[in-house]
């Protein structure tokens, strides 16, 4: 009994603490950025490390995007201390870097709810709140979209209206974002692009125009001096906006005649300005209010160190892109999958295998659009750098890129997230299937993803490749078989042939057993029953068997692939079973469920069939598990499909 009382009066101390210091936090009486700009400029470091605390000490047990955040802290103070927000409008790139956003933007009470069932998106997401301007999470897509609506400002008249676009330098290395810069300097806009550099993606870059930009950085006083000149001339009226189109053009030939070097923001006639330090919340707030109202597009080129002010998360920076749960007071990681006393994540098991594929055939190459760690090729690139490529967050390109090592006699193994492959449709259609090219796709993050939610789950690619001929797609029941679909896509030239595995971890203790050749379009059956067939796609199949344990006289087929379907077992099963439900971890419409009633269509069977997946509506955030519920795909939904079908 004393024990308890003592307990309370703790916990009643740590509540009066807790809220003496929150009384004490400036973040606390930020409820919107208008209480922001009320602040003076003085108060706004202060302001920057509070929010820092705020994010390390809620991402330490309520997981999520942490050095990215941590970096563009006094970004985000700045841009709302200057900007009229939600007037003006901030257009995030990925969107994994606006933690800070959310928090000043009323969500400050509702973020340790932050990519949780029924909480807050870990991304911006224009539905949740005036403040998220578009849709974020997909890399690269902010210049455009926030150049559609700087354009749509002047077309509406809104002449005050400012559009920023904040986009890191991983994410500059994506095509689009090329796509939009060109456009930007061709039509009438007051773009300001943030390039907020911290010569990072998830991994470290090293890529064309990150050498660039660290070029430019290297340049530093000349551009400093330019700027200071500029300012200097305006304020005593001397220079106005034409003259100093000009007085840049000068002073940008002079530049590279002296350094070779030609700024290639600039050759598009997007003004550039930089290397700024991005850490310097005063600087920023000084040079956002000179420039904000400049006319046509602009560029502010940050220099950031990613997870900025935690000392593990500059230091181990790939880890703590997203680290899970950890230790605040010593870096350590809470909770890490895939150890000694779980099986391995299936993208581990695709890690070690390529390289177990590619030490004895010399033709296998990897290919990933800066995922290495995220795929697990990093594996492979240890041990054979030179037969791995890290493209950039370029999935068309790497797909394209594919093609070409193929032609030429090669056998990539190109590796790309489900919902990131979306970015490379005609890609694979016309640089690929074709030519029937054998690039091996190995499609990871297929499914339910969990957290990351509706941007992130790999929802579409089984409807999405089915339809394109000369193309090979296959689902592993679990780790070997991955293993054994990985081994046959390499034996012979067989053209695109995916093979699609979810996030997280397998089913096997033992997975690394040697592997084997699987006839390609053949499926299985795991367990015999007469009163009605259960045809699985993949690890879900694995859902299957554990509901199947309590009910007799169910059959199970494991199909392997959705194309070639196994048309031989479908006669069998189609003879056998006036009832059939189909299960897979994708898009019910077009998926493999629908290539089921495709073929009993096509061969006339008149079947009662009932397609299990994910329903033809956006998924949000949740566990994976919370939301396998939500979507009758867990051990009791699968139960009671059952249940149902044979009652009827
Ligand atoms: C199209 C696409 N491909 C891959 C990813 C996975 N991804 C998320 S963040 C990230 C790195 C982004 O780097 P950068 O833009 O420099 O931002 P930083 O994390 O360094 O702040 C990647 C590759 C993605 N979100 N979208």
């Amino acid at each position: 009994m004393l024990y308890t009382v003592d307990i309370f009066f703790v916990n009643l101390s740590k509540f009066f603490s807790s809220m003496q210091n929150k009384n004490k936090q400036l973040l606390y009486t930020i409820n919107s950025p208008s209480d922001l700009r009320k602040l003076p400029k003085k108060k706004l470091p202060q302001l920057c490390d509070e929010l820092r605390q705020f994010i390390i000490e809620e991402l330490s047990t309520n997981p999520g995007h942490l050095g990215s955040s941590l970096g563009a802290i006094e970004l985000t103070v700045a841009l709302h201390f200057v900007y009229d927000t939600p007037n003006d409008l901030l257009v995030w790139d990925v969107g994994h870097q606006a933690y800070g956003h959310k928090i000043l933007t009323g969500r400050r009470d509702v973020f340790h709810s932050n990519r949780k069932y029924k909480g807050i998106s870990g991304f911006p997401n224009p539905s949740e709140s005036e403040y998220d301007t578009f849709t974020a999470g997909h890399a690269s897509n902010s210049i455009s979209a926030a150049l559609g609506m700087a354009v749509a400002a002047l077309q509406n008249k809104e002449y005050d209206k400012k559009v920023v676009a904040i986009i890191g330098d991983g994410s500059m290395s994506g095509g689009l974002a090329f796509e939009g810069l060109n456009n930007a300097a061709s039509v009438p806009n007051n773009l300001m692009i943030i390039l907020n550099d911290n010569h990072m993606a998830i991994d470290p870059v090293n890529s064309g125009i990150n050498q660039y930009l660290l070029d430019i950085t290297t340049s530093k006083t000349y551009n400093r001096i330019r700027y200071e000149l500029y300012r200097a001339l305006r304020k005593l009226g001397i220079i106005n906006e034409a003259g100093k189109a000009k007085l840049q053009r000068i002073l940008n030939s002079l530049k590279a005649t002296l350094t070779h070097q030609s700024n290639i923001f600039e050759g598009m006639n997007i003004r550039y300005f930089g290397p700024v330090d991005g850490h310097d919340v005063k600087g920023l707030v000084r040079i956002l209010e000179d420039i904000k109202d400049f006319k046509g597009p602009k560029v502010i080129h940050l220099i950031t160190k990613k997870g900025k002010g935690y000392k593990f998360a500059e230091e181990f920076t790939t880890v703590f892109h997203a680290p899970g749960k950890f230790n605040k007071e010593t870096g350590e990681r809470i909770d890490v999958k895939s150890g000694e006393n779980t099986p391995p994540v299936f993208q581990d098991v695709f890690g070690s295998t390529l390289l177990e594929l590619a030490k004895v055939n010399s033709k296998i190459v990897g290919v990933t659009p800066a995922m290495p760690t995220g795929c697990s090729m990093n594996i492979m690139a240890e041990e054979l750098p030179n037969r791995c490529f890290d493209v950039g967050i370029a999935e068309g390109h790497a797909v394209t890129f594919s093609g070409g090592l193929a032609k030429q006699g090669l056998i990539p193994f190109c590796n790309i997230y489900s919902s990131f492959l979306q970015r490379a449709y005609d890609n694979i259609i016309h640089d690929l299937a074709i030519q029937n090219l054998p690039v091996v796709l190995c499609i990871d993050r297929a499914g339910i993803v969990g957290s990351d939610g509706a941007t992130h789950h790999g929802a579409f690619d089984i409807a999405y490749l089915r339809c394109i001929p000369n193309v090979i797609i296959a689902s592993p029941y679990n780790e070997s078989e991955l293993r054994n679909l990985m081994f046959t896509a390499q034996l012979k030239n067989n053209g695109v042939f995916a093979i699609r595995y979810p996030r997280g971890v397998g089913y096997q203790y033992d997975w690394q057993q040697a592997m084997s050749e699987i006839t390609i379009g053949t499926g299985r059956c795991l367990k015999e029953g007469e009163k009605l067939a259960v045809l699985s796609l993949g690890p879900i199949g694995n859902t299957v068997e554990e509901a199947l344990k309590t009910i007799d006289d169910v059959a199970h087929y494991d199909m392997r692939f959705v194309k070639p379907l196994d048309k031989k077992l479908l006669d069998v099963i189609a003879k056998k079973y006036t009832k059939i439900i189909t299960i897979e971890d994708g898009a019910i419409k077009g998926g493999f469920g629908s290539a089921v009633l495709e073929f009993m269509a096509e061969h006339n069977y008149c079947r009662e069939i009932c397609c299990l997946g994910i329903p033809d509506r956006f998924i949000e955030q949740g566990s994976p598990h919370e939301l396998y519920t939500e979507i009758g795909l867990d051990v009791v939904g699968i139960k009671n499909t059952i249940a149902k079908i044979l009652k009827a």
